[in-house]
C-alpha cells in the first residue's frame, strides 16, 4: 500500500489542484488504481465525514472536499475501462429524492461502466415517478438506487411501489446501496440486492443477470 499522505492533506483542505497533480503522481509512479482510490480518496472522505459528525468543519468545507475528490476521480476513471465493448447489460441508477449525495453514486456508475455495462445515470434527488418514467423509456435490466441520508432511504420503498403500480417492477432488478443501507433494509423493502461498496455493486449486479466471471 502507497502512502497518500500529500493527496490525503490536499483533499482534506479541498485544494483542487495539488489533489489532481498529486493522484497524477501517484499513477505516474505505478501506484495501483484500486489503491489511490481506496486509501488515497474514500479514506479521505470517511476522515472529512468524521469531522463533519463532530463538529470540526461545516458544509462548505465538506463540500469542496468532495468536489476535489470528483476532479481526482475523472483521471482514475479512464483506468478502470475494460476493453470489451458488448455491454453486459443496462443499469439505470440514480441518487434518490432528497438526497444530493452523488459521490458513491457515481463511483458505483464508473465501476459498472468500467466492467462493461451501459449506464444511464439520473443523477441526484430523482423522485420516484421520475425512475418510472426512465424506466419505461430505457428498459433497463438494472434500476440502481443510491441513499446516504437515513432520511431518504424512505424514498426507496416508495420507488419499488411506484414500480409496482406502473406494472414494471417485475421487469426490473433492482438494487440498493449507500451507507446507511443495509442487506437486512434490501430484504425489508424487497430490493433484489445489495452492494456496500462499487466493487461489489459490479460482483452482484453480474450475479442478478446470471453473468460469469
Ligand atoms: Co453529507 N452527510 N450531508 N454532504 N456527507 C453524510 C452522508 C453524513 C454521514 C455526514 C455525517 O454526519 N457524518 C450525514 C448523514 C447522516 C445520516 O443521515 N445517516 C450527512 C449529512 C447530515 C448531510 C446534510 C444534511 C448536512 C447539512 O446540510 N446539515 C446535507 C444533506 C444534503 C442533501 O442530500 N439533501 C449534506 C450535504 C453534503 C454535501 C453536499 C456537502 C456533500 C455531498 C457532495 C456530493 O456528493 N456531491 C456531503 C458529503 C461529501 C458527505 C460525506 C462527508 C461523504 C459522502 C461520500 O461521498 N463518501 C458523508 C460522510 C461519510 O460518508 N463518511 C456525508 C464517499 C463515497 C465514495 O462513499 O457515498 O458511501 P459512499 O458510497 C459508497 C457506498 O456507500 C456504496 O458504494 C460507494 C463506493 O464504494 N454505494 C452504493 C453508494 N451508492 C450505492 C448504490 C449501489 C451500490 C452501492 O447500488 C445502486
Amino acid at each position: 500500500m502507497s502512502d497518500f499522505k500529500a493527496l490525503a492533506e490536499a483533499v482534506t483542505k479541498g485544494d483542487i489542484k495539488t489533489a489532481v497533480a498529486e493522484t497524477q503522481k501517484a499513477l505516474d509512479s505505478g501506484s495501483n488504481v484500486q489503491d489511490i482510490l481506496d486509501n488515497g480518496l474514500i479514506a479521505t472522505m470517511d476522515e472529512v465525514g468524521e469531522r463533519f459528525s463532530k463538529g470540526l468543519i461545516f458544509v462548505p468545507q465538506m463540500l469542496r472536499s468532495a468536489r476535489t475528490m470528483q476532479e481526482c476521480m475523472k483521471l482514475l476513471q479512464p483506468l478502470f475501462q475494460e476493453s470489451d465493448v458488448t455491454s453486459k447489460g443496462k443499469v439505470l441508477i440514480g441518487t434518490v429524492k432528497g438526497d444530493l449525495h452523488d459521490i458513491g453514486k457515481n463511483l458505483v456508475s464508473m465501476m459498472m461502466e468500467g466492467a462493461g455495462f451501459t449506464i444511464t445515470d439520473l443523477g441526484v434527488d430523482v423522485a420516484p415517478e421520475k425512475f418510472v418514467q426512465k424506466v419505461q423509456e430505457v428498459e433497463p435490466d438494472i434500476v440502481g438506487m443510491s441513499a446516504l441520508l437515513s432520511t431518504t432511504m424512505p424514498s426507496m420503498p416508495l420507488t419499488i411501489e411506484a414500480l409496482q403500480k406502473a406494472e414494471i417492477r417485475d421487469k426490473v432488478k433492482i438494487m440498493i446501496g449507500g451507507a446507511p443501507v443495509t442487506e437486512k433494509y434490501a430484504q425489508e423493502i424487497k430490493a433484489d440486492s445489495y452492494a456496500s461498496d462499487a466493487g461489489s455493486a459490479v460482483t452482484k449486479a453480474k450475479e442478478l443477470l446470471g453473468i460469469r466471471g
